[in-house]
């Protein structure tokens, strides 16, 4: 029904319906027409069977091959994965046994003690900090070699004074009055005006006041001296005296590095 619509149509549009279905020539053009369309249409939908088919059979064959390659290329990868293991493994052992003759080769580490800060000096009560050292102003009298057996029995000896900024510190702590005298580790008993430190180390320099040393009555022990005038300095404070006599002194402990911090009472 279909096939002959196309026949039909274009034919009853422009002759009347008694001379399409009658007898004649032209009854026999429409039965030929419609075989031809038929087999035109059959064969229309042959040919696009065929070609509609013939992609799916290329794209399988594709596929396969494809697959194929893929297939090929998970070997190769494989086989690579497995010669990089292998690789791998070699390094492995190679490297254990440089390790292990870098060990035995490798001079002994010295492990250095952690360098810690030193602890901060802390001087008894009634003990002053200047650098390094702690210093005691006494209160009580003594001759001078009574003074330094007491600052002896302290771990301590009288004062060593090298530097103005040691004999400045010292005078600072002095009270100031009429004739303050303190005795400190000079002497010249020994031999004359030849002063020495009671460390033994010879005198250099010093801060002697105008005039002093001079010996004046067979004096061999140094002093220093703070009065009430105030043009008197420090670095010109220095005396001579005889060693009898009974005056304060100043005691100095060094609490350096190695040096024994303890100071009996
Ligand atoms: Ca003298
Ligand atoms: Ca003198």
């Amino acid at each position: 029904m279909e096939l002959q619509r196309p026949q039909a149509h274009p034919i009853s549009s422009v002759r009347p319906a008694s001379r399409l279905s009658g007898p004649g020539p032209y009854r026999l053009a429409t039965i030929c027409l419609a075989t031809l369309c038929a087999i035109l249409l059959i064969s229309i939908i042959a040919v696009s069977a065929h070609y509609k088919n013939k992609p799916q059979g290329g794209g399988e064959v594709t596929t396969e091959i494809q697959k194929q390659t893929q297939g090929a290329n998970v070997s190769a990868l494989t086989a690579t994965i497995q010669k990089l293991q292998q690789e791998k493994v070699q390094l492995q052992r190679e490297r254990d046994e440089l390790l292990a003759k870098l060990a035995a080769t490798k001079a002994p580490v010295v492990i250095k003690p952690t360098q810690t800060a030193p602890a901060p000096i802390v001087c008894p009560m009634d003990w002053h900090l200047f650098n390094n050292s702690c210093y005691f102003i006494s209160r009580i009298s003594r001759d001078w070699p009574e003074s330094q057996s007491f600052c002896q029995s302290k771990g301590a000896h009288l004062a060593i004074i090298h530097t103005a900024e040691e004999q400045q510190f010292l005078w600072d702590l002095l009270p100031r009055g009429h004739w303050n005298a303190y005795w400190f580790g000079i002497t010249d008993s020994h031999t004359e005006d030849q002063w020495k430190w009671v460390d033994g180390t010879p005198l250099v320099g010093g801060f002697w006041e105008v005039g002093e040393p001079n010996n004046h009555i067979d004096e061999d022990c140094g002093y220093i001296v703070k009065t009430r005038v105030l043009e008197r300095v420090a670095i010109r404070s220095w005396y001579d005296a005889p060693c009898t006599m009974n005056w304060p002194y100043i005691c100095e402990k060094e609490m350096g590095p190695g040096a024994s911090t303890a100071i009996p009472h």
